[in-house]
Formats: C-alpha cells, structure tokens, sequence
C-alpha cells in the first residue's frame, strides 16, 4: 500500500513537472506590447513598453506601458504610463522607450515624431516615481536631427557618467549630464565597420549588419551593445567592448530572426542574482509585425563572457517568490490568461474585462500558508443581468472549483461591487489559482478589478 505520504509527495512532483512545462511567453497576453525596457527598482522588477494598438496594420503606437513583477511569473499591468500627447511638441509614433532612475527621479526617454520639422526626436519625461505622473521638463526635444533619431537607451556607468546611444541606420551616443535632461559635447556617430557590427551585403546604406533599437549594458567591466540586425527580418546580435564609447567588437548573432515579427527589439537587466533578456515577437493570437508580444527568457553568458546563440522559448516557468493571497490583489497581476484585454478609468485604475465566456486569468504560486483560507472577497461587475458568474479554481484550467461568484449587475465598467463568498472547503498550501468568467453573451462578460482571500 503506499502511505498517504509517498502519494503526497507523488502528486507533488507531478504538480512541479507539469508547472514547468506551461507556457509562460509572451508575458503579456492582455495587450500588444513592443520594445520592452527593463528597469530594477526598490528590489522590484519593472518593463516598460511601446504599445501596438488591437488591430494594427501599420506601427500604430500612442502610448507607452508599464508592468511589473515580483517573481519573474505574475505581471502586473500598471497601464499606460505616458502618451506622445504629453509632449506639445510630437504628434505621433511612441515607440521604443528606456527608463532610467537617478537620484530618486526616473528619466523616461523616448523616440516620437515631432511636429515642429516632422523628423524622428527623442524627448525626455521625468517623474518621482516608476508610475510617474511623467512631465516633459524641457518643452522641446532632447536630441532631434534626422529621421532615424529613435530607440534611445541609457546607462549610467559606476564613475556616474551617463550615455545616451541610439538610431536608425546610424548608431549615436552622447554623454548625458548628470541632470539626464541635458547633454555635453557632441553627438558622436558610432563608425559603421564590419568588426563593430559585422558584415553585410549588397546594402551601401546599411553596410553592417546593424539595424537599430540598442540596448547598453555592463558585466564584469565589458560594456555590451545588443541590437537588432538585418536584412529583414530582424535578429538580434551584439558587440562589446572595454570603454562605454567603443571601440566596438562585433559578437555574433544570439537570437535568430523568428515568428511573425519582423523586428525584434532587446533589453537587458540583472535582478536577484540572474540576468534576464527581454525581446518581442508576434506570437499571441492576432500577433504579427505590428501587433506584437514582449518575452523573456535567462540569459547566460560563457567564462569569457561571450554569448552562444540561443533560440525564443516559452519563458521562465518556475516563480522566484509567492504571492500573498490575503494582500489586497489587483486583478490585473497575471500569470496567464485567455480572451482577456485590460483596460483603465478614474474609477478603479487598471482592470481586465472577460471578452468573452470561458474566458480566464491565472496567478502562479499562491501561498495559502497552513492556517488556510476560508473566504473570498473581490471587486466586479457586468453589465449582462442574471448568468454572469467567475468560478474560482485551483491548480488548472478544470481543477476543483473552491468557489464560485454571481457576478452583479452594476451597469458599466466604471460601477463595481465588492462581493464575499465563503470557501466550499478551506485552501492550505501553495496553488495556482484560476479567476473562469462565464456568461450568456456574445462579448464583455465582466470586469474584474481586485480579489483577496481571508483567513
Ligand atoms: O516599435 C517601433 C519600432 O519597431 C521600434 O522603435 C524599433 O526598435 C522596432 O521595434
């Protein structure tokens, strides 16, 4: 007879196996998300992201996102975070952003088209905090000459100094001042060689293999330069070298051209002790090169710090911390979801709403502690009457239902109720734990703002 025990730990290793197989890539799946920037702040995780608006055929891109996480598995969407509206100057095309803190400020800098000469610019917003409120100090662009004056990336080095590279078939770079709105000396054009940026041919315009979007970053005192290489379409190769200035020394290609996407876009960033890179691709339904997906994946470097070149895979699967499920909870932090779009208003900030029934989010790597839960408060609404229901499940898509919530009719998304339902039976442990949205009608079964489970 096996022992209750062994079965445990049996059902327990099969539980980890299959968690580790889930897909985890795209990490947003609630938005068309591009360009992520990755940001290390207060031991928390930030991406911000250009925005490729739902049915795009062109670059279709108005505002700039945020998301965040704590365990490299649950995202939370902190919506959009500024607009090319919030600069008198531009008009249209936000595309690749960095964000940068110093000095307790956060320095968001950005590639808009301006409207003052109609050429490509980059501005600079500031704010005191990683959400902003972002505000344009100096009403005018930060750098702006030519067309491809776009994707802009920042870093400040150990001495302080800070550089500013970007461009579009011309790689720049200027050394910021220690202010990041203002810069000295000039715009410096980075030499186009083969052993910076590699070969390639039959394009006299483009005589390496360099495209656009850089990330900088440092290791163990080499500066690394990744970018996107062509022809079309994009890979992502890189080059590095000992001064934040260059000379560059051309690496290789590391992420091969792949999916629907044809450009692809880098960042790079160190958190807890791994080091993490960020791309995008067209891989969520309705995904190709203008609505598009951001992922991400371990990046390993070899004992002399090169990088071998490695394939997109489905992502980070195992959480590097739990969540508190008796902490209020925003709807909005999720593992994985399907038929869900997320949306913002004065009312309840970010939210998501179930487009259709059958609908779900998911949250991985719930603690429920031994103490256990026994009931479920949330905040939601539908403007459907009667059917609307969002069952709570554990561990999958069609594990056990703890609870289940009718969802009232509070007649718009800008009007929610709190709801409480005691538990069918009490939660102990670590879960997953799937929000299912159900309803009759055709769209827009429900919107769901937060939840918290109570001892
Ligand atoms: O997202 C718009 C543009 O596409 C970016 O600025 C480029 O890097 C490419 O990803």
């Amino acid at each position: 007879m096996v022992s209750s025990k062994l079965k445990y730990i049996i059902v327990s290793l099969l539980f980890i196996c299959v968690e580790n197989l889930v897909a985890q890539n795209p990490i947003i799946q609630t938005a068309y998300t591009a360009d992520p920037a990755p940001m290390v702040f207060n031991d928390r995780l930030y991406v911000y992201t250009s925005h490729d608006e739902d049915d795009s055929t062109w670059f279709t891109m108005n505002d700039w996102k945020l998301f965040s996480t704590n365990d490299m598995v649950n995202w939370t969407d902190h919506g959009v975070v500024l607009s090319y509206n919030d600069f008198d100057w531009a008009k249209r095309d936000a595309w690749a952003p960095q964000c940068i803190e110093r000095n307790g400020k956060f320095f968001m800098y950005v590639p808009m088209w301006s409207k003052t000469n109609n050429k490509g610019a980059i501005g600079v917003a500031v704010a005191d905090s990683p959400f902003g409120p972002f505000h344009d100090p100096l009403g005018k662009p930060l750098v702006q000459s030519e067309w491809g004056d776009i994707d802009p990336t920042v870093f400040i080095d150990d001495d302080g100094q800070a550089h500013m590279y970007w461009g579009n078939p011309k790689l720049k770079y200027v050394k910021l001042n220690e202010d990041m709105i203002s810069y000295s000396g000039d715009i410096v054009e980075v030499p186009m060689t083969e052993e910076s940026f590699g070969k390639r041919e039959g394009n006299p315009e483009r005589p390496t293999k360099y495209e656009e979007g850089p990330w900088l970053y440092k290791r163990k005192e080499l500066y690394y330069l990744f970018w996107p290489g062509g022809p079309l379409p994009e890979f992502i190769g890189y080059s590095t070298s000992k001064n934040a200035q260059g000379p560059w020394k051309y690496g290789g290609i590391i992420m091969p051209a792949e999916g629907k996407s044809f450009t692809n876009h880098p960042g790079v960033i160190d958190f807890r002790g791994k080091t993490y890179f960020f791309y995008h691709n067209g891989a969520l339904p309705g995904g190709s090169g203008f609505t598009r997906s951001v992922s991400v994946q371990e990046l390993e470097f070899n004992k002399d710090g090169s990088i071998s070149p490695f394939k997109m895979t489905s992502g980070i699967t195992k959480a590097i911390a739990t969540v508190n499920p008796y902490a209020f909870n925003q709807a909005e932090m999720i593992s994985w979801s399907e038929n869900v779009k997320s949306y913002q208003n004065k009312v309840a900030g970010v939210f998501i709403k179930a487009k259709k029934s059958g609908a779900y989010s998911s949250v991985k790597n719930v603690d429920f502690g031994k103490e256990g839960a026994q009931s479920f408060s949330t905040r939601i609404g539908t403007t459907h009457n009667g059917d609307v229901t969002m069952d709570v499940r554990l561990d999958s898509l069609d594990g056990p239902i703890v609870g289940t919530i009718k969802v009232p009719l509070t007649g718009g998304d800008d009007r929610f109720e709190t709801v409480k339902i005691n538990l069918s039976n009490k939660i102990t442990g670590v879960h997953n734990l799937y929000f299912v949205f159900n309803g009759k009608a055709e769209k827009d079964i429900m919107f769901f703002d937060y939840w918290m489970f109570s001892k």
